[in-house]
């Protein structure tokens, strides 16, 4: 009989490469030395220290996928997902940070922008010299993008934007704003426009109040007549395939993150349930505690495989949209089950925040929702497998 590895059940370590082990690791390394001592204060006070960007950039964990002529490592998408699960593991808002920068902005402009936008842009987003954010979601089009009411208007030069962004990860502290805009010189087809902090109209302010991700930043963006010129756009993306190339990426590194804050609570359910006694006995000596641990174990496996499956099928060039669907709603979904089953597991405990749990599942509920709701990829799924289109 071969032994059983609780922790890792089929394995997936040994099916990653010694590269991408030698990545994970000092992810690992990097959550527990710069973010897990902050986490509890960065949540409690909603604070979010930009220096957190150069630090991620000094570990080389902005844009792992990025070719390294332009500051990336060019390392594999399974890299980039085991990356974004290490730091999830510690706290979602961080993920937040990270995948954003690296797949909602770096991204885009690496697959549509020029040579110029590409050296101008990439490596200091690579470092963590400039923050990045992306404005697709607008106070009336958050599930449907495609109905925005952002436009571009072409003036002498360049283009005129107006509009509004909201619930935007990172935009109060950004340097660099990928905008998506309607332009009527392009048949009304949605652009992507690089806009910088500091040009006259563009203003981004905080959505305060947050109960969830409050160690990420959200705010808008605020359009009033920005003018850009030509070399704002990004020259080859046209249509609504420009920003969904980037949230396919986005979505897929969500998919491996949330698994990641999931272990973290089901390691600490495990942990908590050997550690308290009641009536005599240990809680995890209790059938019902361990039909729970069963069932966070069946997910976790389950889902981590299914995350690096799609994530060789990326790295092979063979991916499909909906394949990225099944794991972000399905892992997402699990996870906020999950983090919720390990805050009652943890009984009044579960409610403090030294426990962690608890944080956790406060920020699934975000997680679950941005990047497409769990409801919006299950309508994407039945779609692909009725023909039928059930949105409206
Ligand atoms: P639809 O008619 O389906 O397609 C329009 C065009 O887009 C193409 N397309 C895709 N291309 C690449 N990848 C995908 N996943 C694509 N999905 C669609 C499609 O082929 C078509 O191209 P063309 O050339 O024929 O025009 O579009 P629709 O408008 O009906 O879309 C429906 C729906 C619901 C699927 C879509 O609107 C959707 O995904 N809604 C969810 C919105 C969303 O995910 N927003 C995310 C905002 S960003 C964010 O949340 C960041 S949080 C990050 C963090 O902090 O970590
Ligand atoms: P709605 O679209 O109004 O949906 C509300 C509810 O209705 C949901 O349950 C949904 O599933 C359901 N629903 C919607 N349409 C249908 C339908 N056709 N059939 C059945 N049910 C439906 N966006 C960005 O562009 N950039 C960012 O960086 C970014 N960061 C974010 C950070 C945070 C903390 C949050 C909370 C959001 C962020 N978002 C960002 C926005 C996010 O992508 C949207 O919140 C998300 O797409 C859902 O849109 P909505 O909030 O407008 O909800």
């Amino acid at each position: 009989r071969n032994s059983f590895n609780w922790s890792d059940p089929f394995l997936l370590e040994d099916q990653l490469s010694a590269e991408e082990r030698m990545i994970r690791d000092s992810a690992a390394a990097f959550a527990t030395d710069k973010l897990v001592p902050r986490v509890t204060d960065d949540y409690l006070e909603e604070r979010v220290d930009p220096t957190i960007f150069t630090d991620f950039g000094a570990a080389g964990l902005l844009g792992a996928t990025v070719p390294e002529e332009y500051g990336g490592l060019g390392a594999s998408y399974v890299a980039y997902g085991l990356i974004a699960r290490e730091i999830e593991r510690v706290d979602s808002g961080y993920r937040s940070m990270m995948s954003v920068q690296s797949s909602l902005v770096m991204y885009p402009i690496l697959a549509y922008g020029s040579e110029t936008q590409k050296k101008k842009y990439l490596p200091k987003l690579a470092s963590g010299e400039w923050i990045g954010c992306f404005g697709l979601t607008e106070p009336d089009a958050g599930s449907d993008p495609g109905g925005m009411k952002t436009r571009a208007e072409k003036i002498d030069g360049g283009y005129r934007l107006h509009g509004s962004k909201t619930w935007i990860s990172n935009s109060p502290i950004a340097n660099v704003f990928i905008v998506w805009a309607k332009s009527a010189a392009h048949g009304g087809k949605v652009r992507g426009f690089v806009l910088e902090n500091g040009t006259k109209g563009l203003s981004s302010p905080k959505i305060g109040g947050k109960l969830s991700l409050r160690a990420s930043v959200t705010g808008e963006i605020v359009m009033d007549g920005v003018e850009v010129a030509e070399d704002a756009l990004l020259p080859a993306a046209e249509g609504m395939s420009g920003p969904f190339g980037c949230l396919n990426r986005a979505r897929y590194g969500i998919s491996w993150g949330a698994m990641g804050a999931a272990e973290d609570c089901w390691h600490r359910a495990r942990q908590y349930g050997l550690d308290r006694k009641q009536f005599d006995r240990p809680l995890a000596a209790t059938q019902l505690f361990q039909k729970k641990l069963a069932d966070m174990q069946t997910e976790i496996a389950l889902g981590l495989q299914a995350s690096l499956r799609v994530g060789r099928l990326m790295d092979e060039g063979r991916f499909a949209p909906e394949m990225i669907s099944v794991v972000k709603r399905n892992n997402c979904g699990k996870a906020l089950d999950i983090a919720r089953l390990a805050r009652d597991m943890h009984g009044g405990n579960g409610i403090q925040i030294e426990y962690h749990v608890m944080r956790h599942a406060q920020n699934l509920e975000t997680v679950n929702t941005y990047e497409g709701t769990h409801d919006v990829h299950a309508l994407i799924l039945g779609r692909a497998q009725t023909g039928l289109q059930a949105f409206y």
